[in-house]
Order: structure tokens, then C-alpha cells, then sequence
């Protein structure tokens, strides 16, 4: 068994095999490390980020649910729900890692262990499984309706991704998407591939894999996904970074965020007994 079960800084799984590295935190059932054998980090995590239960960490992939941002309308809180903070249970982990490099946990959430948010007064039984393989990371949100009645909800995999230098990235498989434009309000679509000059913060409709190019590190990476009718593509930039204290000024240059989601007018209904499942693969090209 190569993993262990840590508590610094928080509580979590850890596991080193060789070179590779990967981890995951009970906090929010958050993926904060994927490092396979001779590869660099492929996450992101800021130096600045804070390490304490309640407060969600800056990088990984939190999971956003059961709303993004502060809801549809505007009036929820916490920013981007409530189970990135949430304390999940550890369910279930396979660790190959010393045989095929493999390991895989779950987590289960449910509404008796975060309370009835008054935001969310549904009962539900969500699963986050991360699969950790020498040529892919794949999340998986599940969600299910264990109550009487349908309920809505927002989901997103919230992923920092780790670059040499985001002013260098490419960004393919958006071409002809519509998107939602957060930093300026406007309604645009794509054309050809997507490089980041400025504070970009896009909602795109688009279920299409993304290829993420990255000339800095040399490496290229897909991002394929399932259950998911948004692309998320979010970087700060400078003056964002600064204003964000677990975000340190500079280190903007060295991210790039690409969410797996259904949010704004994509959200999820489940009826009573149906069940969601939100998938993200990040894998090697
Ligand atoms: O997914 C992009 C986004 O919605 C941005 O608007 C920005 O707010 C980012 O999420 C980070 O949100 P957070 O609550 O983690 O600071």
C-alpha cells in the first residue's frame, strides 16, 4: 500500500510511488495533487493558498455544488456551494499503486453531513471518485436524488491546471462555442483557439474535448469530459491575483483553470431516485 492517510496539513490521502505523487483532502473531497511517474505537477496549487477547515483551497479541483458562483441569482452563499468545505467521508480507496501505478478513493456526501442548508433543503447522496493512472486523472461527481422531490443544482470540477507560462498556452476544441464573457457581460463565439492576453473568465457552451498546449513545459494535455454542458476557462490575471489574499501577485502567469460544469442556464434537474454523473479526464496527449 503506498498511500497513507495524513493530517498536515489537513486531513487527506497522500501517496508517493517513485516520482509520482497525488492527494486528496476529506475537506471538500478535494483532488490537490496529480504527478505521475516522470511528469511535472499537472495541478496547481497557489503557495498563498490557506489549509484550514471551512475556508476552501486555492487550486486542485474543488467541487463546485450544489450552486456556482453565488447561484442564478445571485444570492447564495458560499461562493460556489457549500461542498468544497464540506467535510466528505472517505469511502473507498484501491491502491495498485505498487503493481500498476494505480490508485483510486471515493468520497460520500449527503445532506445529514452538512446540514440542511436553507439554500438547498433537499436530500441527496453525492460520490467524488478520483482515479489517479500513469496516463489520466478522471473525477467523477455522481449525484443522486434520494428524496421526494426534483430539485435543481449547479456542478462544476473547478480545475487549476499547472503552466509554464499562460501568456503561452493554446487552448483548441472551442471553435464555434458560444460563451458567456465575465469580464466584459457579452454574449461572443469562439474563433479558433483560445490564448489568454487578459483577465479571462469564460462560460462556454461546449461539451467538445479541450487539447491544452503548453510550449513552456512541452507538454500537451486533453481534457475530455462527461455530463457536462459548460467549459469553464478562467485565469486572474494581475490585478485579480492581487486583490485575492490566497493568491499570490505573481502567479498568475502559472495557471490556467478548465472546469468540467453545468451552471448559468445549464443547470441540473434530477426527479426523485434519478442520478447525475459530471466526468473530467485529464490525460497526456
Ligand atoms: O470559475 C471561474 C470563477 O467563477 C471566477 O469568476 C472566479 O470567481 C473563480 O471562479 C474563483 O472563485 P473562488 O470562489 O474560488 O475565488
Amino acid at each position: 500500500m503506498a498511500f497513507e492517510i495524513i493530517t498536515n496539513p489537513i486531513r487527506g490521502v497522500e501517496a508517493r510511488h517513485g516520482s509520482a505523487h497525488h492527494g486528496v483532502f476529506d475537506q471538500g473531497a478535494h483532488v490537490w495533487a496529480y504527478q505521475p511517474e516522470g511528469q511535472a505537477p499537472v495541478l496547481w496549487v497557489s503557495e498563498q493558498s490557506t489549509f484550514s477547515p471551512g475556508l476552501p483551497v486555492r487550486g486542485g479541483v474543488p467541487v463546485v455544488f450544489p450552486w456556482f458562483g453565488a447561484g442564478l441569482d445571485g444570492d447564495l452563499t458560499p461562493q460556489h456551494g457549500f461542498a468544497r468545505t464540506a467535510m466528505w467521508h472517505l469511502s473507498d480507496t484501491k491502491d495498485t499503486l505498487d503493481r500498476d501505478g494505480r490508485l483510486l478513493v471515493e468520497y460520500e456526501l449527503d445532506e445529514a453531513m452538512t446540514g440542511q442548508q436553507d439554500s438547498f433543503p433537499f436530500p441527496y447522496r453525492a460520490y467524488l471518485r478520483a482515479k489517479f493512472t500513469p496516463e489520466y486523472l478522471g473525477i467523477e461527481l455522481e449525484v443522486t436524488n434520494t428524496g421526494p422531490n426534483e430539485f435543481t443544482f449547479d456542478n462544476a470540477l473547478h480545475t487549476y491546471l499547472a503552466v509554464g507560462d499562460v501568456r503561452e498556452i493554446s487552448i483548441s476544441g472551442l471553435d464555434g462555442a458560444t460563451y458567456l464573457d465575465k469580464v466584459t457581460g457579452e454574449t461572443l463565439t469562439q474563433s479558433g483557439d483560445v490564448s489568454i492576453t487578459g483577465e479571462t473568465d469564460r462560460v462556454y457552451t461546449s461539451t467538445s474535448d479541450i487539447v491544452l498546449t503548453d510550449p513552456v513545459l512541452g507538454r500537451t494535455l486533453t481534457i475530455s469530459k462527461s455530463g457536462s454542458a459548460n467549459t469553464i476557462v478562467w485565469n486572474p490575471w494581475i490585478d485579480k491575483s492581487a486583490a485575492m489574499p490566497d493568491f499570490g501577485d505573481d502567479e498568475w502567469t502559472s495557471m490556467i483553470c478548465i472546469e468540467a460544469g453545468n451552471v448559468l442556464g445549464s443547470d441540473v434537474t434530477l426527479r426523485p431516485g434519478e442520478t447525475h454523473h459530471l466526468k473530467q479526464r485529464i490525460s497526456f496527449a
